[in-house]
């Protein structure tokens, strides 16, 4: 699947080069490219912003500038599902992760900076995106999120599967189970004896438990929200 992210610090995008997702594109599973905002700039100063109509502090995101990179990227490649990231748009989730990772034409991401984008480029994208409730800098860590979401569903990307249908909010929606290597004891504290036991199916009741539990204390809206299997 191709991503293509709309962005003034292309750079930032590096970040992707590393770990599984940085595999996946040596593979050829993915491509991420990003795209210079500023190249599509206006005037000898390739202005990007300006100051809001009706006062107040900050810039906006000027509309031209996003419309021709827009134009520019989706000009070869018509089917990109084009995606502003904002503070005001609907909350990304791993539902919304399984769902983009469908749209086999792709995404493109729109990462603004500033105080915001001018309202008028809602009308130039299918949806719009939010990782959560808190204050970035920019919607490039938020596109970087959605991306490294979305790519890790991609058929093999994650080399074993089953570490996919295991993961939390996979699918029965809970926390994980709490996990243990070696060693049997550190620092005093033990391994549970049952996962020494060789009991698998009293492990397996044990974890199932473990999850459960976990989950009602650290996040009880995702035990009363729960799809029963
Ligand atoms: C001081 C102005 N802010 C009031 C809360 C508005 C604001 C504008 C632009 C706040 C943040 C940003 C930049 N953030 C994003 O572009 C962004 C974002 C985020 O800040 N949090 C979670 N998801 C996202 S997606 C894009």
């Amino acid at each position: 699947m191709e991503f293509h992210v709309i962005t003034l610090f292309p750079e930032m995008f590096a970040a992707l080069d590393s770990g599984l997702i940085g595999r996946a594109r040596q593979q050829g599973l993915i491509a991420i490219h990003a795209h210079n905002l500023r190249d599509h700039g206006l005037g000898n100063y390739r202005q990007v912003d300006d100051t809001p109509y009706g006062g107040g502090s900050g810039m906006v995101m000027r509309p031209e500038p996003i419309a021709a990179a827009i134009d520019a990227v989706t000009a070869e490649r018509p089917g990109l599902l084009k995606i502003l990231m904002t503070p005001q748009g609907e909350r990304f989730d791993q539902p919304l992760a399984r769902e983009l990772a469908g749209h086999a034409g792709g995404l493109l991401f729109i990462a603004g900076r500033y105080e915001g984008v001018d309202d008028r480029i809602h009308e130039l994208v299918d949806r719009e995106l939010s990782i959560g409730d808190y204050v970035l800098s920019g919607g490039e860590l938020a596109a970087m999120v959605v991306i490294e979401a979305v790519a890790r569903l991609l058929p093999g990307v994650v080399g074993n599967p089953e570490s996919l249908a295991e993961e939390s909010f996979g699918d029965g929606n809970l926390l994980e189970y709490p996990h243990y290597t070696r060693p049997e004891e550190f620092r005093g504290m033990r391994v549970p004896e049952i996962l020494l036991s060789g009991d698998h199916g009293k492990i397996r009741a044990w974890r199932a438990a473990e999850a459960l539990r976990r989950t009602a204390r650290r996040r009880p809206e995702l035990v009363a929200n729960r799809r029963k299997p």
